[in-house]
C-alpha cells in the first residue's frame, strides 16, 4: 500500500509475513537509502540499481535496525516521511521494539489490517492502545477485494466492523475500506484514503505539538507504570503486612496512642517512685525531733553517769550500786527515744511507703504485708552506750551533741531499712510495667508495624508521583 501510494515499488510485499523492522520514507529529489545496523554500522545503497538489496535488508530485522529512503514523490515532501513497521502478530520481540518505537515518533498512525482479520481480539486491543497514546488513528481494511457478496452484504459488514470497533470503545479517526488489486472496486476507498494523508500533511504543523506532547505523556505514563510494577511486590508485601491485623488496623493505631500514655507512666514509675519516697523519707527522718528537751535531759543524766569518779553510795561509793545507777539511767534514756522513734518515725515512715505504693497505683498485698510485718529498726541501749565519747564527757555541753549523735544514728538506721522498702517498691513497679504491660506491649508493637508498613507505602507512592510530577514539569517548561 505504501508502495502504491508512493506511486514507487520501493518497500518488500509478500504473502508471508516480510518487513521486519522500521522502514522510514522521506519525500525527497536527491534518492538515498541508507541502513543502519545493529551492530552501529550504517550502509548506503543506491536506489537506482540495489533496490532488491534494500528489500532484503528490509526483510531482516535481525541485522537492521532502520532502514532511511529518500525518495522523490507526488505524496511527501521533505517534511513528511512515512515509517513501515513490521506487523503486530510478529512472535519476534525485536520487531515488537521497532514497531514501539516507531509509534513514539509517529504524529499520526495508520493501521492496516486484512479484509479477513479485521475482528480478532489482537486488532481490537492493539487499537485501543494506540488510542490510548492521544495520536489520531486512523483504520484501513484493505483486500477488501477478497469480500464475497453473496455471502454478506457490504453495508453489513462494514457495518459490523464498525460496530465491533464501537463494542471495544475504540472511535477511530477514521474508516476506510480498500483494495490495492481491484482499483475499481465499487466499495474501495482508496483514493479517500489518499485524500485523508494529503489533507493531513498539509495541515501537519496542527499535528505536531499535540503529536509531541502526547508521546511524551504517554512515555511518562509507562514509565510510572514500570516504575510502580517495581514497586508493586514490595508494596502488596506491606499490605500483607497491613492485612495480617484484620480491618482495623486504624483502630490499632488509635489504642495504641492511649495505652502509650499508660505505658510510658508505668516505665517511669519505678525511678520516680524512688525518687518520691527518698525525697519523703528524707525530709521525714531530716525533721523528726526525736530528742525533746526532757529526751536530752536523760541523756545528760546518763552521760553524766558516764563521767569517771561517778560514785552512788556512801563516801567512797559503791560499785554495784554505781553500776546499777548507770543502767538505769540508760535504760531511761533508752525507752523514753524508742518511745519517741516510734511515734515520731517509725509509724509515718510506714506510711510514707504504703501511700507512694498507692500513690502510684501499684497496689499490692505483698508489699503491705511487708511493710506491716517486717519493717524493723532494732537498736538496744548497747548503741547509747557506744555512742558516748570519753573524750566530751568533761563537758557540762556535751549532753546536747550526744543527743544530736545518737539521733542521727538511730536515723540513718531507718534510713537504711527504708531504703530496702524502697528497692522494694521498685521491684514491685518494674513487675507491674512488665506484667500489666505485655498487652499494651504488644498493641504498641503492632501500631508501630502498620506504622512502618503506611509509611514506606506512603513513600513508595510519593517516589512514584515525584518521578511522574517531575517529568511532567520538565515537559511544561517548569525543569525538573
Ligand atoms: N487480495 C488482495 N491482496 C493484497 C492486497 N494488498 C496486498 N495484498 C497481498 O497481501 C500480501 C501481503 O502484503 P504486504 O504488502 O507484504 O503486507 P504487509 O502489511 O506489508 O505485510 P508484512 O510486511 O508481512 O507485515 C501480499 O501477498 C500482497 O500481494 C489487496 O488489496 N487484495
Ligand atoms: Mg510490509
Amino acid at each position: 500500500m505504501i508502495n502504491q501510494l508512493l506511486g514507487a515499488d520501493i518497500l518488500p510485499s509478500s504473502p508471508i509475513p516480510t518487513s521486519a523492522n522500521i522502514v522510514e520514507i522521506k519525500g525527497g529529489a536527491h534518492k538515498q537509502a541508507l541502513a543502519y545496523l545493529t551492530d552501529g554500522d550504517a550502509i548506503e545503497f543506491d536506489l537506482e540499481t540495489e533496490l532488491e538489496q534494500i528489500k532484503n535488508y528490509a526483510a531482516d530485522g535481525n541485522k537492521v535496525v532502520k532502514i532511511e529512503i529518500t525518495h522523490p514523490s507526488k505524496l511527501l515532501s521533505e517534511h513528511v516521511s512515512v515509517m513501515d513497521t513490521p506487523g503486530i502478530d510478529s512472535t519476534d520481540d525485536a520487531h515488537k521494539v521497532s514497531t514501539e518505537s516507531a509509534l513514539h515518533l509517529a504524529d499520526v498512525i495508520f493501521y492496516v489490517m486484512d479484509y479477513n482479520h479485521v475482528q480478532s481480539e489482537l486488532n481490537f486491543s492493539f487499537t485501543k492502545t494506540l488510542k490510548d497514546r492521544g495520536k489520531p488513528v486512523y483504520l484501513v481494511v484493505n483486500q477488501i477485494d477478497k469480500h464475497m457478496d453473496f455471502e454478506l452484504d457490504f453495508e453489513e459488514y462494514r457495518d459490523s466492523v464498525r460496530e465491533g470497533f464501537a463494542t471495544w470503545g475504540i472511535e477511530p479517526d477514521g474508516l476506510f475500506f480498500t483494495s490495492l488489486m481491484e482499483a475499481d472496486h465499487e466499495e474501495n476507498m482508496y483514493d479517500q484514503l489518499e485524500d485523508k494523508l494529503h489533507q493531513l500533511f498539509a495541515d501537519k504543523a496542527a499535528l505536531l505539538s499535540n503529536s509531541v506532547v502526547a508521546s511524551a505523556l504517554y512515555l511518562i505514563e509507562e514509565h510510572a507504570k514500570v516504575r510502580a510494577a517495581k514497586n508493586a511486590e514490595r508494596k502488596a508485601e506491606l499490605r500483607a503486612v497491613l492485612d495480617s491485623f484484620g480491618e482495623d488496623t486504624e483502630e490499632i493505631v488509635g489504642q495504641a496512642q492511649v495505652l502509650q500514655e499508660e505505658y510510658s507512666v508505668w516505665l517511669a514509675a519505678p525511678e520516680a517512685l524512688a525518687e518520691d519516697l527518698k525525697k519523703a523519707v528524707g525530709s521525714l527522718l531530716d525533721n523528726a525531733k526525736i530528742t525533746p528537751f526532757q529526751t536530752t535531759e536523760k541523756a545528760g543524766a546518763y552521760v553524766a553517769s558516764r563521767r569517771p569518779g561517778f560514785k552512788v553510795g556512801f563516801l567512797f561509793g559503791n560499785a554495784k550500786k554505781t553500776q546499777e545507777e548507770i543502767d538505769n539511767r540508760l535504760q531511761a534514756l533508752y525507752s523514753d527515744l524508742q518511745d519517741k522513734v516510734q511515734t515520731n518515725i517509725d509509724w509515718h515512715i510506714r506510711g510514707i511507703l504504703v501511700q507512694a505504693v498507692e500513690r502510684f497505683n501499684l497496689h499490692d498485698e505483698a508489699f503491705h504485708k511487708a511493710v506491716a510485718d517486717t519493717f524493723h529498726v532494732d537498736f538496744q541501749p548497747e548503741l547509747l552506750a557506744a555512742a558516748v565519747k570519753e573524750g566530751g564527757l568533761s563537758s557540762d555541753e556535751y549532753m546536747y551533741q550526744y543527743a544530736k549523735d545518737i539521733a542521727a544514728e538511730i536515723k540513718s538506721l531507718y534510713r537504711r531499712e527504708a531504703q530496702r522498702f524502697i528497692e522494694m517498691g521498685v521491684a514491685l513497679a518494674k513487675r507491674r510495667a512488665e506484667t500489666d504491660g505485655a498487652q499494651h506491649r504488644d498493641l504498641i508493637a503492632k501500631a508501630e508495624q502498620i506504622g512502618a508498613a503506611l509509611t514506606e507505602i506512603e513513600a513508595l507512592n510519593r517516589a512514584e508521583q515525584g518521578d511522574v510530577d517531575s517529568l511532567i514539569g520538565i515537559l511544561s517548561g517548569k525543569g525538573a
